[in-house]
C-alpha cells in the first residue's frame, strides 16, 4: 500500500490550519487530520490594519514541528491564503514596510482615481478583475504615495502564500492563480501589466514573472534534516477552494462561503465584455487554464464580527434561533461598502435598516437572521447576473467552505436561487491544495480526476429549493434597496 503524507497549510481571513491528508494510491482513499489551527487576527500597528505575519509563520512551524515529533515526513507541502494582500521585501531580505490588510482604509478614494486616470474599461480589459477597493493595484498605489522612501528599498513584492513559502524555503515565486487577484496581471499576455505598475508606483523587477500551480518552489528541511519539497499550488484560497468543487458539468454553479461568499461558474473562457464589466464580473485564474467567473459577495464577515462584538460563544445554537424568527423582517444590501470594516458591525446594520425605515434588529438572533436573509438575496441577485452573463441558466449550486456547514443558510440560499444545493466539503481549500500537489506528484492526472476523489472520500448534502413567499415579497424591495446604495463593487 503507497501512502503519501500531503501538508496544506490554509490559511483564511479568520482562521488557518495545518493539515494532513493521506491518500492512498491504490484505491483513492483521502482522509484529511487537522495537526493544528490557529486563528487569524489582525491587529493594528502604526495606525494600520495589518496582518500578524510573524505569528503565522510561527504557527505553520509549530505545526510542522508537531508532524515532525510524530515521525510523519511529508511528501511535499503547499500553501494557500486569501488573496491580494502582499509583503515588502529588501535585497537582503528583511520586510520593508507593513504587511497592511486589505480591510484598512488607506485604499480609500484610490479606485475612483484610477478610474478616472486611466479609465474604468481600459483597466478592466486589460485586467479582467472585478473593481474591489482594496485590489493590489491600489493598495501599491497607497503605499507608494505615503511612503515613497520605503518603496525605494524594495526589492520584491510578495502575495502571501509566496512570501511563506519563501520564508520557508528561500525562494522566491509568484503564483498565477493569486496573481490575478492583484489586478496587476494583464489577461491576455498573463504578464504584469506595465502601465498599471507605473500607475500604482511599483517597478517591474519587484515581481517574477506568474508560474503556473504546481510548481516546485523548493525545499523546507525539518529537524533531521531531511529536505521536503514545496509546492506552489493554486495559492489563492478561492482557487483552490473551487479545485476541489466536484462541479457536476458545465451547468453547475459554485459559492465558496466563509468570510467571503464568492458565488460564479468555471469557464474555458474568461467574460470580459461590457455586461461583464457592468455587473463587476470578475476572472480570476484557475487549475488548468480555467478562470474563474464570479463575484466577491460580503459573505459572513458580517456575522463573525457580530458574533465578536456580542460574544456569542455558540454559533449553531444562534442559527437555529435566527431560524425560528420571521423571514425578511430586516434587510440590508451586504455588499454596500459601508460593512467593509465599520467600527461596530452591529450598528452599521441598525443604521442601515434605520435609514430604510425597517425593523431594527436588536438581539444577535435578530442581527444573524437580518444578515442570513439578505445574503440570501443577494446570491439571489448575483445568481440573476451570471446567468444572464451565461445565457444559460444552472441546473445546481454547489456551496463549499466553513460556511456550507451552516444548514439553515444553504437551505435560505437554495430557496432564494431556486436551485438545488450541494453543500461541501467544508475543508474546499484545504483539499484543493492537497488536490494540486498530488497532481504534481504524479498521482493524479488532473484537476478532474482529483474531483472524482473528493466525491469519492467526502460526501455531500443535498439540499431541495421551496418556496418561500417572504423572498417574493421582499424581492423588489431588495433591489429597490441594492440599487443606491454604495457598493463595494461598483
Ligand atoms: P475563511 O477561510 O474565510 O477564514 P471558513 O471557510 O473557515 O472561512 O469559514 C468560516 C465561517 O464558517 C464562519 O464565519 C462561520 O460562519 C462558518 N462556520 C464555521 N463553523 C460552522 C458551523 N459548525 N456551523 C455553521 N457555520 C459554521
Ligand atoms: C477569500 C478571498 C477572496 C478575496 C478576498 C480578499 O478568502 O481570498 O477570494 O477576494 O479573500
Amino acid at each position: 500500500m503507497t501512502i503519501r503524507n500531503i501538508v496544506a497549510i490554509d490559511l483564511g481571513a479568520s482562521s488557518g490550519r495545518v493539515m494532513l491528508g493521506r491518500y492512498q494510491s491504490e484505491d483513492g482513499g483521502l482522509t484529511l487530520r487537522e495537526v493544528s489551527r490557529f486563528a487569524n487576527q489582525r491587529l493594528m500597528v502604526e495606525g494600520y490594519d495589518c496582518w500578524d505575519v510573524d505569528a503565522l509563520e510561527a504557527e505553520i512551524r509549530a505545526g510542522l514541528a508537531l508532524l515532525d515529533s510524530e515521525g510523519i515526513v511529508p511528501d511535499s507541502i503547499g500553501i494557500d491564503t486569501w488573496g491580494v494582500d502582499l509583503v515588502m521585501i529588501d535585497d537582503e531580505g528583511n520586510r520593508v514596510g507593513l504587511p497592511v490588510s486589505y480591510r484598512d482604509k488607506r485604499t480609500h478614494g484610490l479606485m475612483a482615481k484610477a478610474e478616472r486616470e486611466l479609465g474604468r474599461q481600459a483597466i478592466y480589459q486589460r485586467t479582467g478583475i472585478q473593481f474591489l477597493p482594496f485590489n493590489t493595484l491600489y493598495q501599491l498605489r497607497a503605499f507608494s504615495d505615503a511612503h515613497p522612501e520605503q518603496a525605494e528599498r524594495v526589492a520584491h513584492a510578495l502575495l502571501i502564500p509566496d512570501y511563506l513559502s519563501w520564508r520557508l524555503t528561500g525562494q522566491l515565486n509568484w503564483e498565477y492563480t493569486n496573481a490575478t487577484t492583484t489586478q496587476l496581471l494583464n489577461i491576455d499576455s498573463g504578464e504584469w501589466d506595465e502601465k498599471l505598475l507605473q500607475w500604482a508606483g511599483a517597478r517591474r523587477d519587484w515581481f517574477g514573472s506568474a508560474s503556473q500551480p504546481g510548481k516546485r518552489v523548493g525545499e523546507w528541511q525539518n529537524a533531521q534534516g531531511i529536505q521536503v519539497p514545496v509546492i506552489a499550488v493554486a495559492s489563492h484560497d478561492t482557487a483552490s477552494a473551487i479545485l476541489a468543487t466536484p462541479l457536476s458539468g458545465d451547468d453547475s454553479a459554485y459559492l465558496s462561503s466563509g468570510t467571503w461568499s464568492l458565488m460564479g461558474f468555471e469557464s474555458r473562457q474568461p467574460c470580459t465584455g461590457s455586461s461583464a464589466m457592468q455587473a463587476n464580473i470578475t476572472n480570476e485564474g484557475g487549475a488548468e487554464g480555467r478562470y474563474r467567473v464570479l463575484k466577491n459577495i460580503m459573505g459572513l464577515w458580517l456575522l463573525q464580527r457580530v458574533c465578536d462584538e456580542l460574544r456569542i460563544a455558540d454559533l449553531c445554537q444562534l442559527i437555529e434561533e435566527a431560524a425560528q424568527l420571521p423571514a425578511c423582517k430586516s434587510i440590508i444590501n451586504p455588499n454596500d461598502e459601508r460593512f467593509i470594516n465599520p467600527a461596530s458591525m452591529v450598528r452599521e446594520i441598525q443604521d442601515a435598516c434605520a435609514g430604510q425605515s425597517m425593523a431594527i434588529p436588536q438581539t444577535a438572533c435578530e442581527l444573524a437572521r437580518c444578515i442570513f436573509d439578505s445574503l440570501a438575496l443577494l446570491y439571489r441577485q448575483v445568481m440573476g447576473e451570471l446567468t444572464q452573463l451565461r445565457g444559460k441558466s444552472f441546473s445546481q449550486l454547489h456551496i463549499v467552505g466553513g460556511g456550507s456547514q451552516n444548514h439553515f443558510l444553504n437551505q435560505l440560499c437554495a430557496n432564494a436561487c431556486n436551485l438545488p444545493v450541494s453543500a461541501g466539503p467544508v475543508e474546499a481549500s484545504t483539499l484543493g491544495n492537497i488536490g494540486c500537489q498530488l497532481i504534481a506528484l504524479g498521482e493524479l492526472a488532473d484537476v478532474g480526476q482529483f474531483r472524482q476523489r473528493v466525491v469519492q472520500n467526502f460526501p455531500q448534502h443535498s439540499v431541495k429549493p421551496y418556496h418561500e413567499s417572504a423572498f417574493t415579497a421582499c424581492w423588489p424591495r431588495f433591489q429597490a434597496l441594492s440599487q443606491p446604495t454604495k457598493e463595494l463593487c461598483l
